[in-house]
């Protein structure tokens, strides 16, 4: 039997640059390869882009640009985020490779072929922003001006859905129903974790139809020709889903590596990976994955982290903020962050405070005080070098480790590392070397033993700076996996602290009044009022997108001064649901005290800032010109929390 494992990630869409939503399952495969490379397996690991389909050409279009040039401008966005983040993977796929489009063409060509597409006309609810059809019930009701229901809005994006028909291609999904439910109850096909497997049967039993795998070209060109009918492309996601065996392919590694060991994706697309994908697989006659680990969401200001929504916070912001001179530091707290923060499988809430703590009560006090520690403790009570072995103790924890590791329990998997430095920091608290230097090399080594297989367990979550542990204790690298018992010579190098206390410099904005076109610390733009900064717009936008600014009539109740600024007021806004504070560049116009009880109008949904310390959650609309700025209010007298629409 092969001991390949090989793990995937979805592939992005292009149409944004990648957040912190995509980073969160890139580095979980990574840090899933790194873990069974280290015990000597054959771990291969994918990723890569999703570049087809009307989200991709909107956002080309958008820029004024073919789709073309549009992927080949982000698709490096995203594979030189990966590199900075210390993720490697086996291969990154991008599905205008022409390899992955002549597998996809093969595999439609294979189904038509066996009777398995059929033709036909279909009238349905389309959201053009996900791309993809609902049946009525799946929709949320639209209210309408007089109270009454219209249409209907995607349940995904609560956006308004469009009532069309039109002649397309359908993969007779529907057969291979019976089949994906056998599969999944019986785990030849496990869906982790186990309240998702429910979900996916509870999906199966409401009846499974056949799925419509082609968009008329008149509509939508941006696909991969249907082979058999020049007037279509394929749909996107039958087009995505395919990379994971495209990929292998191509790469000559399909016998190898297929089936894939584990697909780890989020929730949003549970139903495509666990229904869509088995059935095209046994519609292929391609084996199944072993199994789809579905994680919750990453959320932000109280909401999923999403681009439709505008939250994302970007990790290149992120890191540039934390960078403090230390980017390995910063990098690795970053991983560490998202592995342990959250249990995988869980919603987790992002936010500096929480990433802060983290850093420093795991990694600069736990983990690098420990390292400094005995590396100085070893330095002068025994001459910098001693015989160190792990104890038995040590190979327990590391069983405990692999098994949550291999459960994909990485959360617990640093408790458990984490665990081993607590104790061994007790243990040397306990022993007080410095005060029986007769003794010390025997609990020094013992410590030594014990920061050896620490930095093995913590090389996948922290790959470099496992290194530094390693390497300050005279050994060149982390050890691999399971840990050798060995006795071995330990040699100590003083040198920084592994991970100095996180210091933020609020770059690019937040320790500055914002500036028009620059950017926080989750590419939010803002501009010194917060205030759109006079350029044309450079298209239209809809509705819709109006209704997504969250417009609310709020009632100032506090107002102040920030000291050291000539712009910056700090305002207490009452908006009927809550009461915020919001930081607004209005003082060179507005004085503090005329401003209590007025009405303003607020931008609600705005992603949270941090300017100048204060966390400010919304934005006041002003009118500006040359000489000033102007309030925008109602002008009635509108209760606190009114929409404006
Ligand atoms: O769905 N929290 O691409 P996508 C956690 N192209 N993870 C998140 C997240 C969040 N807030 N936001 C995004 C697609 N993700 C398709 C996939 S696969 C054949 C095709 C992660 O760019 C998570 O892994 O919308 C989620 O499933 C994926 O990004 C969606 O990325």
């Amino acid at each position: 039997m092969s001991d390949a494992f090989y793990v995937t990630t979805p592939i992005y869409y292009v149409n944004d640059k990648p957040h912190i939503g995509h980073a969160y399952t890139t580095i979980a495969a990574d840090v899933l390869a790194r873990y069974y490379r280290s015990l000597g397996r054959h771990a291969f690991f994918m990723t890569g882009v999703d570049e087809h389909g009307q989200k991709v050409e909107k956002a080309a279009r958008a820029q004024g640009i073919d789709p073309q040039s549009h992927c080949d401008m982000m698709a490096p966005r995203f594979a030189d985020l990966w590199k900075r983040l210390s993720i490697e993977p086996d291969a990154f796929l991008r599905t205008t490779d022409k390899p992955h489009k002549k597998f996809v063409a093969a595999a439609l060509d294979k189904l038509n072929a066996a009777g398995l597409i059929e033709a036909r006309d279909f009238e349905g609810w389309y959201c053009t922003p996900c791309e993809r059809y609902w049946t009525e019930k799946d929709l949320v009701p639209e209210k309408t001006e007089g109270g009454g229901n219209e249409g209907g809005l995607c349940p995904d994006c609560r956006r308004p859905v469009e009532r069309l028909t039109e002649r397309n291609y359908f993969f007779l999904m529907s057969r291979f129903a019976d089949r994906i439910k056998t599969a999944i109850e019986t785990d030849a096909l496990e869906i982790l974790p186990k309240s998702r497997k429910n979900e996916v049967l509870g999906f199966i039993a409401q009846g499974v139809g056949d799925l419509c795998i082609s968009r008329p070209k008149a509509r939508l060109s941006w696909g991969i020709p249907i082979p058999f009918d020049p007037d279509y492309v394929t749909y996107v996601w039958f087009d995505a889903l395919l990379n994971y065996v495209s990929g292998p392919e191509y790469l000559g590694k399909r016998r190898e590596w297929w089936p894939a060991a584990a697909h780890l994706i989020g929730k949003d697309i549970l139903t495509t990976h666990a229904v869509y994908w088995p059935a095209m697989l046994m519609a292929l006659g391609l084996p199944l994955p072993k199994r789809i680990v579905a994680h919750g969401w990453w959320n932000f200001a109280g909401e999923k982290m999403s681009k439709s929504i505008g939250n994302v916070v970007d990790p290149l912001d992120l890191l540039e903020a934390y960078d403090g001179g230390n980017p390995r530091a910063a990098v690795d707290a970053f991983r560490y962050f998202l592995m342990s923060e959250v249990t995988f499988g869980l919603d987790g809430t992002f936010s500096l405070d929480a990433f802060e703590r983290r850093w420093t009560s795991d990694l600069s006090n736990d983990v690098g005080n420990l390292l400094s520690r005995v590396v100085s403790l070893i330095a002068k009570l025994c001459g910098g070098e001693l015989l160190a072995a792990p104890s038995e103790e040590d190979r327990s924890i590391v069983e405990q480790y692999r098994a949550a590791m291999e459960s994909f329990q990485f959360s617990r998997a640093t408790e458990i590392a984490l665990k081993l430095a607590r104790d061994t920091n007790l243990s040397i608290q306990n022993a007080a070397p410095w005060s029986h230097p007769e003794s010390a090399s025997d609990c020094l080594a013992h410590a030594a033993g014990a920061l050896c297989v620490l930095s093995a367990l913590l090389k996948p979550f922290i790959p470099e700076s496992a290194d530094v542990m390693a390497q300050r204790l005279g050994l060149p690298e982390a050890p691999a996996l399971p840990v050798s018992y060995q006795p071995y010579r330990v040699h100590v190098t003083i040198g920084e602290p592994l991970f100095a206390r996180p210091v933020r410099v609020d770059a690019p904005h937040a320790g500055a009044a914002p500036v028009a076109g620059q950017k926080n610390i989750s590419g939010q733009p803002l501009s010194a009022t917060g205030i759109s900064s006079g350029q044309e717009p450079s298209s239209f936008v809809s509705i819709a997108d109006v209704k997504n600014l969250g417009l609310r009539v709020g009632i100032v109740e506090a107002a102040e001064r920030i000291e050291k600024t000539k712009k910056l007021l700090k305002l207490t806004v009452n908006l009927g649901s809550d009461t915020r504070t919001l930081v607004a560049g209005i003082a060179e116009t507005y004085a503090p005290e005329t401003l209590i009880g007025r009405r303003v109008v607020v931008v609600s949904n705005l992603q949270p800032a941090v300017i100048r310390g204060i966390e400010s959650r919304g934005m006041v609309l002003c009118a500006a010109d040359d000489e000033g700025l102007s309030l925008i209010a109602p002008v009635s007298e509108m209760p606190a929390g009114s929409e404006v629409r």
